[in-house]
């Protein structure tokens, strides 16, 4: 059942947004305003049923869920909300009848790139699962005006360009400028006495205005759209007259830009964090705003604060929106009058925290001295919260004065986020069972002593609407066929796809959809960047954001191996085999952005060597966006999951290669673990070091690459193309860091990843998965086998273990 919308209707809407928005017809019309003109109809339908949906929730008073994030990587948003309405087919036929392609339709949205990669899309996916199960959510963020960078690939290396993704406005999005707050910055602080008591004065501050802008999220078949809700900086004079009329024009201009540089650009790190002061700013703006919000509109709707974790739940998705903690402190005592120990109590009932990495670069902290200056009053209240956490571990751990400064908020000059999550959260969760193990046995170890109940696992998940019915219409097509659509909105229906593994046709078919989707990355490649591949040869895909952790250059070294064995022996037989990267490196990650050199400068070599062009192709696919990767998952053959045991918190993207029929070549760690138990040891295939090996070498100190290098001659000649020649580079020694860092190490230990650990044991791997491939009737099985076990990565499988654990939501059809 689809939206009531006839096509008549349909048709009648989109030319009358053309019309009325435009003042054009169907033929004087650009694509652009076409697009807009489909979007606008869509927008209406959702925005009815997001108005009544609200009023409807504030009627029964049902608790709503803050869902804050830095990051909301949403990709476009037109043909997804057309298949969560149930609309896709009649506005196809409609813009057909009018002599339109929805596909060049959909090509004028730009991606809204507001994040960096895992972190963020899990904020989207969860949006979209919310909505699909009815529950309550606001996503709380930042309006970046620049979303994360558009890469391009020249001269054999990664240019950043910007991405103004607003540029030609945003029809999604609905400005709220009667619900801005004022958010402050700098200043000092005084201490006065009122009737009401003691009370700290925020003086000689400077403050900006925060501006809401909501977009509606529209869940699959959903009666509870999801709102977005990002907060855009602006000054609170636009113009300072003052110096305007002396003729001190960018003086005048000043205060605007000072605060708009705020919201202004996404920091484009992953699994880094740099404590720049801008983006501590942004951070504080955006919690700040959302509190400010919160609060004011529980006042509004049911007056007592007493009550507000009656009605909001928040959680913090990964460290970054930590300051809505000392900010919601702040407002209940500062504007509110509550006392210490009440405000404390609803903090500590109200915020939960999501860790999605123990890599020790990652974990975010604030030079104290940076963060007084800027936050006076919110450093105060962090420093109660401290001294008050720290007198209780004092009374568990008597003069255990290391263990208290390592789990201290504010130790060595610095403030510590996670420690703060952890000290005052409800419940910190994990992303992966693996993954929530290691916080609970190593990272935060001495935490889960003292709070063993606050700490969870909960695997993360991917949405089947976006990365099936939007991303893979072929597939989804098909298995509509054979069981229905139910399986969309209700994940564990995909367990019924079990069933078709010994029907022949399902599997001709499934394995005919897989080489179509082929067939249109082949050409997407050839008009977006002039690459040609021949889709008869397998699509093994490396394709996520570029870290030393996540190993291309593990994946660079086989490729280097296989062009060495050709080279050795011409007559040996390498089934041809076309190697897919895709990946952004941070512009600051030097050593990230010479790996892609590398991957460019192989491909270079065995792209044009005539021994090896036809059998060996090495592809990198530029600017990895959503977009980007609804194409490039469906068409691919080998998902390569190949971390270092233990640092993947988790991946998603290993769940949308799987759900699309891809198999893993991977590692056993995070996710990729529960992969394996899904489908079995038949159908993936797992090599390298284990979490638990690689940890005791770490322990211990045993590892030594030099005698790998030293002992395998695959290995040893493969490292050596690194240096000695064979690769086209700008200076002699282009590739050296790369390969002294494996051997020898600088600052770091050498080969901190374990590459030369594992490589025998990938190679090995590789080859079994080939032969797996080669052998048609085992793969067929075996790929179809990953789509039918992919239920359980569903974000509505996630979503639901959230709230039976953590947020305890209640959905709207549920109403009493
Ligand atoms: O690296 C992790 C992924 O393993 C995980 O799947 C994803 C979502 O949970 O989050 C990624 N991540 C972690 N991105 N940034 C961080 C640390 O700031």
């Amino acid at each position: 059942m689809g939206y009531d919308l006839s096509k008549e209707e349909i048709k009648e809407k989109i030319l009358g947004k053309l019309k009325r928005n435009f003042g054009k017809t169907l033929e004087e019309a650009t694509q652009d305003q076409i697009y807009k003109s489909c979007a606008l109809s869509i927008r209406d339908v959702i925005v009815e049923k997001w108005t009544d949906a609200n009023k409807q929730m504030l009627n029964q008073g049902l608790k709503r869920l803050y869902y804050l994030s830095a990051e909301f990587l949403m990709g476009r948003a037109l043909v997804n909300n057309m298949i969560n309405l149930h609309l896709l087919k009649d506005y196809q036929e409609v813009l057909t009848d009018l002599g339109l392609n929805l596909e060049n339709i959909e090509e004028q949205e730009r991606d809204a790139g507001l994040g960096n990669g895992g972190l963020g899309r899990l904020a989207a996916c969860f949006l979209d699962s919310l909505s699909t199960l009815d529950f309550p959510v606001t996503g709380c963020s930042i309006r970046y005006e620049f979303g994360l960078f558009k890469q391009r690939i020249l001269d054999g290396e990664q240019v950043e360009v910007d991405d103004n993704w607003l540029e030609a406005g945003n029809v999604w999005e609905i400005a709220r400028p009667e619900e801005q707050v004022e958010v402050k910055y700098g200043g000092e602080l005084e201490e006065v006495w009122t009737e009401r008591g003691l009370k700290i004065n925020h003086k000689n501050y400077y403050s900006v205005l925060a501006i809401p802008y909501d977009y509606p999220v529209m869940g699959y078949m959903s009666e509870m759209p999801a709102t977005l809700r990002l907060w855009s900086a602006r000054a609170k004079t636009e113009l300072d007259m003052h110096y305007f009329n002396r003729g001190d024009y960018s003086k005048a201009m000043q205060e605007r830009e000072l605060a708009e540089v705020i919201s202004k650009v996404l920091y484009p790190e992953d699994n880094h964090e740099q404590g720049r002061q801008l983006r501590l700013k942004q951070f504080y703006f955006f919690t700040s705003a959302t509190m400010q919000h919160i609060v004011r509109k529980h006042k509004a709707n049911y007056g007592d604060l007493h009550t507000l974790p009656n009605y909001f739940t928040v959680q913090i998705n990964d460290t970054h929106p930590t300051l809505a903690i000392p900010e919601l402190m702040r407002i209940l005592m500062d504007e509110e009058g509550m006392g210490w120990d009440e405000a404390f109590d609803i903090c500590s009932r109200i915020f939960n925290y999501t860790n999605h990495t123990i890599m020790a670069e990652a974990l975010e902290r604030w030079e104290e001295d940076m963060f007084k200056a800027l936050l006076p009053r919110i450093y105060e209240i962090i420093k109660v919260i401290n001294d008050k956490f720290c007198d209780s571990l004092w009374k568990i751990y008597p003069g255990e004065w290391d263990k208290i400064s390592k789990m201290a908020i504010i130790s060595y000059h610095e403030i510590r986020m996670a420690n703060l999550c952890i000290a005052v959260c409800n419940k910190v969760n994990g992303v992966s069972k693996l993954h929530g193990e290691i916080i609970k046995s190593r990272t935060f170890r001495d935490f889960y002593i003292v709070f063993p109940d606050k700490f969870l696992g909960i695997t993360n998940g991917i949405t089947p609407r976006r990365w099936l019915a939007k991303a893979n219409q072929p597939l989804t097509k098909l298995l509509c066929d054979h069981i229905g659509d139910g399986f969309l909105k209700d994940y564990k229906e995909m367990d019924r796809i079990e069933d078709l593994l010994d029907n022949q046709k399902f599997l001709d078919d499934f394995m005919e959809v897989k080489h179509q989707n082929k067939i249109h990355l082949r050409d997407h490649l050839k008009k977006t960047q002039g690459i040609e591949i021949n889709e008869n040869t397998i699509f093994d895909v490396h394709a996520k954001r570029l870290h030393e952790y996540k190993r291309q250059l593990l994946k660079v070294l086989h490729i280097l191996h296989l062009y060495n064995l050709k080279k050795e022996n011409p007559q040996v037989h390498i089934e041809p085999c076309t190697f897919l990267f895709a990946a952004k490196a941070s512009p600051g990650y030097v050593r990230a952005k010479n790996i892609i050199r590398l991957i460019l400068a192989v491909a270079d070599l065995v792209n044009n060597d005539p021994d090896t062009k036809d059998i060996l192709r090495v592809v990198f696919i530029e600017n990895y966006s959503v977009s980007e990767a609804e194409i490039l998952i469906p068409a691919t053959d080998i998902s390569e999951q190949i971390s270092t045991a233990g640092l993947e918190a988790s991946g998603t993207g290993n769940m949308k290669f799987m759900m699309n029929g891809a198999v893993t070549l991977g590692t056993m760690d995070g996710a990729n673990v529960e992969i394996y138990e899904a489908v079995g040891d038949d159908n993936i295939f797992i090599f390298g070091a284990t979490e638990q090996e690689i940890s005791r070498m770490e322990r211990f100190g045993t590892y030594k690459p030099g005698l790998y290098y030293e002992q395998n001659t695959d290995l040893r000649l493969a490292l050596n193309r690194l240096i000695d020649g064979s690769l086209h580079v700008a200076n002699d020694r282009q590739f050296s860091d790369l390969y002294h860092s494996l051997l020898f190490g600088e600052m770091q230990r050498a080969d901190q990843y374990y590459l030369l650990y594992d490589f025998a044991s990938y190679t090995q791997a590789y080859e079994q998965i080939v032969s797996a491939y080669v052998d048609k009737e085992r793969w067929k099985r075996m790929a179809a086998m990953n789509t039918a076990k992919s239920g359980r990565f569903s974000s509505d499988r996630t979503i639901n273990e959230y709230n039976e654990l953590i947020w305890h939501l209640r959905k709207m059809s549920e109403r009493k």
